[in-house]
């Protein structure tokens, strides 16, 4: 059984392995504590969202785990208006606990992180690397370095560094089976509407749990489609282009698929502020395209 550890000696540079080995250890902590930090707190995030004791928690366990790594130039996250200073090169932009709403229901949670070699906010065409941490009858983490998407699985009371290979390059099939997106039918713009209309009559199956690392998960392995929209009252969409959009998008670009704002690869966005929304569509490469046409016109 190939560790992590191992693993990434072959593969990544040694300060991507030191921010991915710290995540790993760090996400066993998250999810001892996920039973004790079920309550919402007083607090609000930069997006405006009532922070749960678990995003504040995991915000502030995985900022200071990666400042104390020293390879780490700033920590910018979706829980802090201003990013937290380190003294090395790369700067992590991260979702410290994704789809906390999902706490009380018990459904998957995720901690989502993108690896810039740029001061941040910067597009996803400065992403070295990146990774995210599903909490869920598993707990794994998902990353890439540019050299494929691997998948590995937390066994534990094994000696040792306890994440073990589940899956190796992984890709999105092109045969698409599923579909989720985020919003009200209501409140979608009319080009989704349509294009959400005739994946239920290919008989494309539903897929969608409120958190963007799950959902994400089904489209991984049975191919197919995530998204959260741009609505008619929320035209830039609800998830934050630095912090979850890029970062997976980079990953489903490295399985072979495509992420889109509906007219451009959304690797190429510049946000222009830390919590930046975009409109997102991603998954299987035909599909993707498919919408941004639809909704570009072209
Ligand atoms: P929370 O972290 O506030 O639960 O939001 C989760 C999320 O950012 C993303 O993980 C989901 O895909 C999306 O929002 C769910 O949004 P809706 O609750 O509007 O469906």
């Amino acid at each position: 059984m190939t560790n992590l550890e191992s693993f990434l000696k072959e593969r990544a540079p040694a300060d991507i392995s030191a921010l991915l080995l710290t995540i790993a250890g760090t996400s066993f902590l998250v999810r001892r504590a996920l039973p004790f930090t079920t309550k919402l707190t007083r607090g609000v995030n930069p997006s405006g969202e009532t922070q749960a004791e678990i995003d504040v928690y995991a915000n502030e366990i995985f900022a200071s785990s990666l400042i104390a790594t020293g390879v780490v130039g700033e920590v910018a996250s979706e829980e802090m208006a201003e990013p937290r200073k380190g003294r090395g090169k790369i700067h992590v932009a991260m979702d410290p606990l994704d789809g906390s709403s999902n706490i009380s229901t018990n459904n998957p949670l995720g901690s989502i992180f993108g690896f810039y070699s740029s001061a941040l906010p910067a597009s996803g065409e400065h992403l070295v690397a990146s990774a995210y941490v599903t909490y869920g009858p598993l707990l794994t983490l998902t990353y890439t370095t540019g050299g494929g998407v691997h998948t590995f699985v937390a066994v534990e009371g094994r000696e040792g560094n306890p994440f073990i290979l589940m899956e190796e390059n992984a890709t999105i099939p092109e045969k698409p089976e599923v579909f989720g997106l985020g919003g009200q039918r209501k409140d979608w713009i009319e080009p989704v509407e349509r294009f959400v209309s005739s994946l239920e009559s290919r008989g494309m199956k539903l897929r969608y749990g409120g958190t963007f690392v799950g959902d994400f998960n089904q489209v991984l392995h049975y191919g197919g489609i995530f998204g959260y929209p741009a609505l008619k009252n929320k035209p830039r969409g609800k998830l934050r282009t630095l912090y979850e959009a890029a970062p997976m998008a980079l990953i489903a670009k490295q399985a072979g698929g495509y992420a889109s704002d509906g007219s451009r690869d959304v690797l190429s966005i510049l946000p222009d502020a830390l919590a930046a929304t975009t409109p997102l569509y991603l998954g299987s490469s035909g599909l993707v395209r498919e919408v941004e046409a639809l909704i570009s016109g072209h």
